[in-house]
């Protein structure tokens, strides 16, 4: 098991299939494509494998979803044969996780590492993207898989003096590879999103200090992470095939144990006991606690007030317990956050915190940054600060579609697609957990391997049917999307100011862009449209051109 760099496969001038991202998507649409036989390259910006693994190398890093349960599914040898340690896993273990698979299925040899795709252009009349990379690569490719991540594209907000401070300045998305020793340091940390909740705990048991710039507080549920027992790891190798049937029909994805009854109508003081409950197992299938949390502000508002009362039982101080009580949405409409000492840091004496919703950040300076007409100085600055989520990644590729129209533009007023897939105008472009699918709100193993293996059916399809081009017509798309947005606002999701709904970045449209009809239901609707012929979709084959609607 190596994070090595492979040697760089030549580029051929065409190929049946360029693939953009080696994350984990990347990785096994590769592996998928050469089981059906079509010639694919990968181009993947980072020097290795590992995608989101890779970049967020932060301290404190790991999944909030069990890794008995985000981890691939498709190979039987692969899953009984890896070991994890723990049972939320760590960034490095995952990464090792991402490199023993890139070895065990062979997959670098297809990979050109430390390449970036830069450009992606529909010749109509050929039906072929001409792909374009900054090392100077030109590849002609019948179909393109965008496996570019939803949350890969780190961002610095625009603070004024951005450039002035003299200090080390860190982005949690873009994380040195050397290690980064904090000790001694005064430390500013911008952000309290699951990146910031994850590192600020175990920066500040080396720093001299931390000063926490919390714009938004957020709910955390603690991990209640531990060592992988063997009985544990057992008691699901030896029935991964039925555990991972159900969390592929399931609502998220992950195996939730979901409560079937509505909070409102559950007398107190059973509702708390449940609460506790869900409190003491830990993480994020707090929000399976009930049925509608996600739907009635008024179960909602129980749940929210649960958590309130317990970070103001941990946070010593009423001032910080106050700040960090979140009270400006609903519990979960922004992406609930998973910790480990996450509140009892804030009573260590090294730590502080600053309001900065009231007095927004004026700018950074020579030795650190002001607040409030105020200076703090630090030694180095991290900005736990998000990404560009969901389309950044994609609109930053000039992508071409056949009437010269690029994805930049179609998409700004908000994504468009049809089913996160695929979007029209642009003739075989995959999209791997795309706008408009359950994507981000889910288990995304699940929701990677269920777009991968749609995809390798799709292009299977097309090749038995001696066919070469698909595109979702319009009239798909509009109906798609008006179900996203409808589903969507039959929830308590687009009432809070979340990167869901764009709302991180100044100027992004505010639609809500991931599909929360639930993994299960989706993954049915997209198997029924492609056992009716990939309803909504325009199929040609070779003889005539791909007309406009
Ligand atoms: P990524 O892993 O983001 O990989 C995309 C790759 O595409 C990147 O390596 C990028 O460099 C490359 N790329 C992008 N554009 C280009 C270009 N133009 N040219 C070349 N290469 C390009 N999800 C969960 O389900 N559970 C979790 O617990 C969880 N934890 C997370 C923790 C963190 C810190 C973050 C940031 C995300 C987490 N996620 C989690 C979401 C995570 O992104 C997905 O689980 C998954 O790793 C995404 O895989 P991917 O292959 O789709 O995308
Ligand atoms: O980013 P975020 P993240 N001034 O956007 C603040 C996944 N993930 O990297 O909320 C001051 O959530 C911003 O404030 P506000 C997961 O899906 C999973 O933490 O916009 N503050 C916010 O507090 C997650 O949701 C894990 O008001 C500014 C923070 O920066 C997603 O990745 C771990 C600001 C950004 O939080 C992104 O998480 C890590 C400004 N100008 C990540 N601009 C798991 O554990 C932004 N902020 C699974």
């Amino acid at each position: 098991m190596t994070e090595t760099k492979a040697v760089r496969p030549t580029v051929p001038k065409s190929i049946d299939v360029v693939i953009v991202g080696a994350g984990f998507g990347g990785m096994y649409m590769l592996h998928r494509l050469r089981g059906l036989g079509m010639s694919a390259i990968v181009f993947e910006t980072a020097s290795g494998v590992g995608g989101t693994w890779y970049w967020n190398r932060y301290p404190g890093a790991r999944c909030d979803v069990e890794s008995m349960q985000y981890s691939y599914s498709f190979s039987k040898d692969l899953e009984q044969e890896w070991t994890w340690s723990e049972l939320f896993a760590g960034q490095p273990e995952i990464l090792r996780y991402a490199n023993f698979v890139a070895d065990k299925f062979d997959l670098r040899r297809d990979i050109c590492f430390e390449t970036k795709v830069t450009e992606a252009r529909f010749d109509p009349t050929a039906r072929r993207w001409a792909v374009r990379t900054d090392r100077g690569d030109e590849v002609s490719a019948r179909y393109c898989v965008m496996a570019t991540g939803c949350l890969s594209t780190a961002r610095v907000p625009d603070f004024p003096g951005l450039s002035d401070f003299k200090g080390k300045t860190y982005h949690t998305g873009y994380w040195p590879h050397e290690p980064v020793d904090f000790t001694g340091l005064r430390v500013g940390v911008i952000g309290t999103g699951s990146s910031a909740i994850q590192a600020i705990p175990v920066i500040a048991e080396q720093a001299a200090n931390v000063t926490v710039f919390q714009r938004t507080p957020n709910f955390s549920i603690p991990s209640r992470n531990g060592p992988m027992t063997p009985q544990y790891e057992r008691s699901w190798k030896d029935v991964y095939p039925a555990r991972r049937a159900e969390a592929r029909m399931s609502r998220n994805g992950v195996l939730a144990n979901p409560n079937d009854k509505p909070a409102i109508e559950t007398p107190e003081p059973e509702r708390t006991a449940i609460y506790e409950q869900r409190w003491a197992s830990g993480g994020t299938t707090f929000m399976a606690s009930f049925n509608d949390l996600i739907f009635s502000k008024a179960s909602n508002d129980t749940a929210a007030h649960f958590v309130r009362s317990k970070i103001k039982s941990i946070v010593k101080d009423p001032v910080k317990a106050e700040l960090l009580a979140p009270t400006n949405h609903p519990i979960g409409t922004k992406r609930i956050c998973v910790d480990t000492n996450y509140y009892q840091t804030y009573n260590r004496p090294n730590v502080d915190l600053v309001d900065v919703r009231s007095q927004p950040i004026e700018c950074l300076t020579s030795k650190g940054l002001r607040v409030g007409g105020r200076e703090y100085e630090f030694d180095a600055i991290v900005f736990a600060t998000g990404f560009d989520a969901m389309t950044g990644a994609l609109t930053r590729i000039n992508l071409i579609g056949r009437e010269g129209q690029t994805l930049a533009e179609k998409w700004e007023a908000g994504p468009r697609t049809y089913l996160g897939l695929m979007t029209a105008g642009f003739p075989n472009l995959f999209m791997i957990t795309g706008p408009g699918s359950p994507s981000v709100l889910s288990n995304m193993m699940v929701s990677i391997e269920q777009h991968v293996d749609w995809i390798t059916d799709c292009l299977a399809h097309l090749t038995g049917h001696q066919l070469d081009c698909i595109e979702p017509t319009s009239a798909s798309e509009d109906a798609w999307v008006e179900h996203v947005n409808e589903v969507a606002h039959g929830t308590l999701y687009p009432s809070a100011a979340s990167w869901y709904m764009g709302a991180n970045i100044p100027g992004k449209p505010r639609v809500f862009m991931p599909y929360i009809g639930g993994v299960g239901a989706y993954r049915a609707k997209c198997a029924e449209i492609a056992a009716d012929g990939y309803r909504g979709f325009r199929l040609l084959g070779p003889s005539r051109a791909v007309a406009a609607e």
